[in-house]
């Protein structure tokens, strides 16, 4: 029987419909034919997590996980069940895989060590296990956002400089979102493709190939009850957004779900521009470098997109701790580059 090539169901890996598990092997083989095929089993193992994350935030409501545990994280946040719970998945899923040599969570003040009894493997897995968790209970969109570096570390086990790498160097990086579909979006700089989850063959199937972030947008998503928080540039950019002062002279539509994997998705598929600024309470933005902004720029700039502090490109930083806070300007090329031209003119905190 041939089984070959020239029997072949699918016409390539960005045909839609074809699953997640076949659209990285084959993506596997044209990027990387040498490879070992480490990279796919991760994500693979990843996607694995998100589908239990998935399961248990569409029953969560009824089985009493909904609401806060009652501890505080490193961050100063109150964790939701639900947090603690997506985690705990992510780790056990991940550790046992031979592929990483250390992973580190939004959740966890220290690095997660991969236990002795488990191979150590080339990759570092940081991850926010879900994001957007103040929207838990309102059973709005929220997300697992991941990022992958290559080890850089050599001896007995992966260390901080595996983890503090800077964005350009990602491997791979992508998110979840537990909306309306559970949705799986990723890219290794190569395309950047979504995946919805078909509960009926429990597979994410493949929804969008190569995903483009309109060069401009209509919408800009920030957080306006800090307004009064504000430098006068971040006022005077927002005030232009509003109104007909800026480079396409007429006034944006505003949009804030306040979940960011939901803010940024939207704006990644109609086009827009989401900020998290600087302000008088986060003086350094309140999201968070290397589980949030990195994976979300390296995802946008694969999408032809940009993400910047309003200073500096998001990729370029050299993290110097495992919970470094950024200001984040993130979206359509030409609404980021005309956020920076206000915030370039004001000083840098
Ligand atoms: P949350 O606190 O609900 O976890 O990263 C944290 C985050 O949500 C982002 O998902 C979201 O964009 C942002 O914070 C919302 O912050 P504000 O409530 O201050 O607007």
């Amino acid at each position: 029987m041939d089984t070959g090539d020239s029997q072949e169901l699918s016409s390539g890996s960005r045909q839609l419909g074809i699953s997640f598990t076949e659209h990285i092997a084959e993506e596997q083989h044209r990027l990387s034919p040498a490879a070992r095929g480490e990279l796919t089993s991760l994500l693979l193992q990843i996607m694995m997590a998100a589908k239990i994350i998935s399961r248990e935030t569409r029953k969560a409501a009824l089985v009493d996980v909904l609401g806060l545990t009652g501890k505080i994280n490193v961050q100063g946040e109150e964790v939701q069940k639900l947090d603690e719970y997506a985690d705990r998945i992510i780790i056990h899923n991940l550790r046992y895989t031979g592929h990483l040599c250390v992973m580190a969570s939004e959740e966890h003040e220290d690095l997660i060590r991969i236990p002795e009894r488990f191979a150590l493997g080339n990759y570092a897995l940081i991850f926010d296990p879900l994001d957007g968790s103040s929207n838990i209970d309102a059973n709005v969109g929220i997300g697992t956002i991941f990022s992958i570096q290559r080890r850089v570390t050599s001896g007995p086990t992966g260390g901080m400089a595996d983890v503090l790498q800077r964005g350009r160097n990602q491997v791979c990086a992508g998110y979840v979102i537990y909306g309306p579909s559970t949705l799986l979006v990723y890219t290794t700089g190569h395309g950047v493709h979504a995946f919805t989850l078909d509960p009926s063959v429990g597979e994410f199937l493949l929804s969008m190939a190569d995903i483009r972030i309109p060069e401009e947008g209509k919408v800009y998503s920030v957080n306006e009850g800090n307004f009064y928080r504000w430098d006068d540039a971040t006022r005077t950019l927002v005030e232009a957004f509003k109104s007909e002062r800026n480079y396409r002279g007429k006034p944006y539509t505003a949009r804030y779900i306040g979940s960011l994997v939901a803010d940024f998705h939207r704006n990644l598929i109609y086009g827009g521009i989401f900020l998290y600024p600087a302000d008088s309470k986060n003086a350094k933005g309140k999201l968070r470098l290397l589980p949030e902004a990195n994976p979300l720029g390296f995802v946008v700039e694969s999408a032809g997109g940009r993400a910047s502090t309003g200073h500096e490109r998001i990729l370029d930083i050299e993290p110097q701790a495992l919970h470094q806070r950024v200001p984040l300007v993130i979206g359509s090329r030409k609404d980021v580059e005309f956020a920076e031209t206000y915030f370039r003119r004001a000083p840098q905190a």
